[in-house]
């Protein structure tokens, strides 16, 4: 769910009429890379719904083998527009759709493969999943993304690089053209070997080059980006820190592995070249695609809501799974628990008790910073939420928030942090407080005024 950004011309404002003073010899702020439109909106979207689904849903398996017969894909209840606004009832502005995973099973009826739902029973055999996807997310007014598993266990020439390089792009090409703006297209870097036993050298430069031309607004998802970046796990949990930018050469290309590639998926890099963000994707059952043996085994609120925390609240985005079942629905439990952690998240930030509260802002050293809020009246806070302007790049490499009971005393800590980025969430133990610090205590280069909120911190 996405919750409101702060008025940074606010905060901004705040420091003018506060004791802000730019320390004398402070280096000018230098360009840092920073989010393309299409990045931006896709950060701000915070939270997006994965949706697994295939022969798999049907085998009861994870990885299919590519020798499924589509014969077993039967979704004879299945409702593309429930899934939407299941998602959307859960705060989220976007999907993303298998639209082929390893199994090589297509969707779609593509025309370069006859393991598709062309030869199904379902819908007569002239279904096509990925149209009735992208037309109810765009009836829903959210964003349509779509999985084309590189890996494939079924196409014969998979292992024949030149050839499965063309069959894979052309595949791309019959998706990125016939249902209208893809907002991203997402490349697992799973990479097992083919039917023939081959394995496969990839295309990345054509793959990426192909996207660009075809859906020039859409992000690219793999570990290696090109726009968003593999966070380094299937848990939930982004890295602390998490830089946004990172270096191009720590992660060469999709699927790469040796020392330094989870940790540089993990935090980026505060010196690196390109901006390329986290995204955070986990389920909310144990599995990826649906089996009915888990049905008990859906993630509790409080679990999802630690997620939310460790991925939207660390300067990431969510991409939280939840596999329609063999009837082609989400299941009744998995849709009221995206309503819930929605009502959860919600509650969680309810009150801001900085709202309209001026906010100083005093740059103390080139890399060092002071915010301060004074709220007018002692209140308990237990939760704070700070945001940099990253339109602008991101700057805060360390910082504490410190409160204060009256306007005299000892500052007391109450959090501590690394990076900020979009958005960074602290809960801490309820503490009554009339004042509130955020120092900045480092920083990748000068930093800038922060968007503060500050909230009890209980649902
Ligand atoms: C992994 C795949 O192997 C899983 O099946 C799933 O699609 C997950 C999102 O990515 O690499």
């Amino acid at each position: 769910m996405t919750i409101s950004r702060r008025d940074f011309a606010r905060t901004v404002a705040g420091a003018l009429v506060g004791t802000g003073t730019v320390v004398p010899g402070a280096p000018r702020q230098e360009a840092r890379p920073h989010p393309s439109p299409s990045q931006l909106t896709w950060q701000e979207d915070e939270l997006a719904v994965f949706l697994h689904f295939g022969v798999n849903t049907f085998t009861d398996r994870e990885w299919g083998d590519g020798r499924e017969d589509p014969g077993v894909f039967d979704p004879t209840l299945l409702d593309a527009r429930q899934w939407a606004r299941a998602a959307k009832a859960g705060g989220a502005r976007a999907l993303i759709l298998t639209a082929k995973h390893h199994d090589g099973f297509c969707l779609w009826p593509s025309r370069l493969t006859e393991h598709s739902v062309a030869e199904s029973p379902w819908r007569g055999g002239v279904g096509d999943v990925v149209r009735e996807f992208t037309d109810a997310c765009r009836s829903e007014g959210l964003r349509a993304g779509l999985y084309l598993s590189p890996w494939d266990r079924n196409a014969p020439v998979y292992g024949d690089s030149p050839r499965y390089n063309d069959f894979y792009c052309e595949q791309l090409t019959e998706l990125l053209t016939r249902y209208g703006p893809i907002s991203e297209v997402w490349f697992d870097g799973a990479n097992g070997e083919g039917p023939n036993g081959r394995r496969q050298v990839y295309d990345w430069p054509r793959v990426f080059g192909l996207v660009r031309r075809l859906q020039p607004r859409a992000v690219m998802f793999s570990d290696a980006g090109p726009d968003v970046r593999w966070c380094g796990n299937e848990a939930g949990v982004a890295g602390d820190p998490n830089w946004s930018t990172m270096d191009p050469a720590a992660v060469p290309y999709p699927g790469a592995s040796g020392d330094g590639v989870i940790a540089a998926l993990q935090h980026g890099d505060p010196g690196g070249s390109v901006w390329r963000p986290a995204e955070t994707d986990t389920s909310i059952r144990p599995g990826w695609f649906y089996h009915p043996a888990e049905d008990e085994r859906v993630k509790p609120v409080e679990q999802l809501v630690g997620i939310w925390l460790t991925s939207v609240g660390r300067n990431s985005k969510l991409l939280l799974n939840v596999p329609p079942t063999r009837d082609g629905v989400l299941h009744t439990t998995d849709v009221a628990r995206l309503a819930e952690l929605r009502a959860h998240v919600a509650s969680l930030f309810a009150e801001d008790c900085a709202a309209g509260r001026p906010v100083s802002w005093r740059l103390t050293g080139g890399r060092t910073a002071v915010a301060e809020v004074d709220l007018g009246k002692t209140v308990t806070i237990g939760l704070a939420r700070l945001e940099e302007d990253i339109a602008r790049g991101q700057c805060v490499a360390r910082y504490a928030v410190q409160g204060r009971v009256d306007g005299a005393g000892e500052w007391r800590e109450l959090a501590r942090g690394t990076t900020v980025g979009y958005r960074k969430v602290d809960r801490f133990e309820p503490t009554a407080v009339r004042r509130v610090r955020v120092v900045v205590e480092d920083a990748a280069a000068t930093p800038r005024p922060l968007a503060i909120g500050l909230y009890r911190g209980t649902s």
